[in-house]
């Protein structure tokens, strides 16, 4: 029989709650919880988590107290290590614990990984106020008074990081910082908006408080972590002689890159290898293009070609070209040092030990493509260059949703899908005039993307 994962056999206290992190998932356990792990004030900051709409991570943690195994893939092989800077996990409908964090002057510092999706916005950044769930969430905050609302049901990020903040302001609990970690440009200023959007619908004397008492941080994030198999709870029990319902696997590298003042304090990230510093946005360019704008290059075309995973993909001659030809397109546009960092993302891909599914990397493309792709297809176009290479990643996008490689996972995508046909012109000028609505009318990109379609067939496995 093995042992329980608990922290009373591990002998890891429970630091105390100053940190509230919403949409628990494997990135957070193996990025913001192992920086706040290995700081070297750890024994004082404590992360309560609450997990997205499926509760599956606090049924999976509360019984082992929080505690959770990181196990990081090197290329030769895995390392183990027991986590214990999650100390609650509440599932999202524990609102009530929601709302007595926020209201509680321990609180410092709130994270977020709600995905892209999750900031609910229009192209143009504000909050999607025609959004059914957004609607809902509105109203409910309308007609409800402070001290009842732990007892409300919320479905949006925005709208409950709204009722924390009113809960605040209620308990005097003072200043905190929001530091969203989602792969989003300038994060922080992104969730302000759509939070300052949803306090003018309830009670916009709340966005002078906020101005006062809110920090609203941004950071870079990135570490590549797949999805929880069978396999790796295995290999846990195995190695380490005990049960862990949900072990973590990573990759060996992590970067987090912060910018932003931290009024009620923060752990000393830095002293895990975090940075900070005054402007991310050098460093987030470089990352979302870069990075995740191969892999969703990858996720949409190398399907196609009959790949399942990065590592799979990235040693197909095929694929790999034009992820090497879009590493060059977008580093073009880049301030900063980017070969060097191209060198170090081929062979995180080429890892053979993390399997990270291209299926899993494919989810909420139209959320996606434009962050990763369009800023280089805009920025070339208005060079009067043709960048072939975003062009590729937007035909691939345009195959998957038409019903080519990984399923198509992405509740907004029928803003565009509805609009495709069997006229790949017709569609090519749909997908742009959603990707890029300022390229509308360009048809030699047009004519571009059409081309890419029938190359990336023509590889077709
Ligand atoms: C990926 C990211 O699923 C995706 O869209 O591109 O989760 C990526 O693995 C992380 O940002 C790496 O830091």
């Amino acid at each position: 029989m093995s042992t329980q994962l608990t922290r009373e056999k591990f002998g890891r206290k429970a630091a105390p709650v100053k940190i509230l992190h919403v949409g628990l998932g494997n990135f957070t356990r193996a990025h913001q919880a192992w920086y706040t792990e290995h700081a070297e004030d750890a024994d004082e900051w404590g992360i309560a988590a609450f997990t997205g709409r499926r509760p599956l991570m606090a049924d999976l943690l509360t019984p082992q107290d929080g505690l959770y195994t990181l196990i990081t893939k090197e290329a030769s092989g895995n390392a183990f290590e027991v986590i214990s800077s999650v100390v609650a996990v509440h599932p999202a409908s524990d609102f009530q614990s929601f709302i007595s964090y926020f209201a509680s002057p321990e609180l410092a510092i709130v994270t977020t990984t709600v995905t892209e999706v999750g900031y609910c916005r229009r192209p143009d950044g504000s909050l999607d106020v025609e959004d059914d769930l957004v609607v809902a969430d509105l109203e409910t905050l309308r007609n409800t008074e402070v001290h009842d609302l732990g007892s409300v049901e919320l479905s949006t990020a925005p709208a409950k990081v709204l009722a924390g903040l009113l809960a605040r302001r209620e308990a005097g609990a003072g200043a905190l910082t929001i530091l969203p970690c989602d792969n989003l440009p300038d994060n922080g200023s992104a969730f302000h908006k759509v939070v300052a959007d949803a306090a003018r619908e309830v009670d916009a004397s709340l966005i002078e408080w906020m101005d006062e008492n809110v920090v609203w941080a941004t950071c870079m994030v990135d570490r590549i972590t797949p999805a929880t198999s069978d396999e790796d709870r295995a290999e846990a029990e195995q190695v380490q002689g005990y049960t862990d319902a949900s072990p973590v696997p990573t990759e060996p590298f992590s970067e987090w890159v912060i910018s932003g003042q931290f009024p009620a304090g923060r752990p000393n990230w830095e002293s895990a290898g975090a940075q900070i510093v005054d402007d991310v946005e050098p460093y987030e360019q470089r990352k979302l293009w870069m990075l995740n704008g191969s892999h969703s290059l990858m996720a949409y075309a190398a399907p196609i070609l009959g790949h399942e995973t990065v590592a799979d993909a990235i040693v197909d001659p095929v694929v790999r070209g034009w992820v090497q030809s879009w590493w060059e397109e977008a580093g073009s546009g880049l301030s900063v040092e980017w070969e060097d960092y191209a060198k170090a993302l081929l062979e995180r891909y080429e890892n053979p030990n993390i399997r990270h599914l291209l299926a899993q990397i494919a989810h909420d493309g139209s959320q996606k493509i434009p962050v990763r792709i369009a800023p280089t297809l805009i920025n070339q176009r208005k060079q009067g260059l043709m960048p072939s290479s975003a062009v590729k990643a937007v035909a691939a996008w345009m195959l998957h949703l038409l019903g080519n490689g990984a399923p198509v996972v992405d509740k907004n995508a029928e803003k565009v899908s509805s609009k495709l046909g069997s006229d790949m012109v017709e569609n090519a000028t749909a997908v742009l005039d959603y990707v890029a609505p300022e390229l509308n009318g360009d048809s030699e990109l047009v004519n571009a993307i059409t081309a890419a379609v029938e190359e990336i067939l023509s590889h077709r496995k």
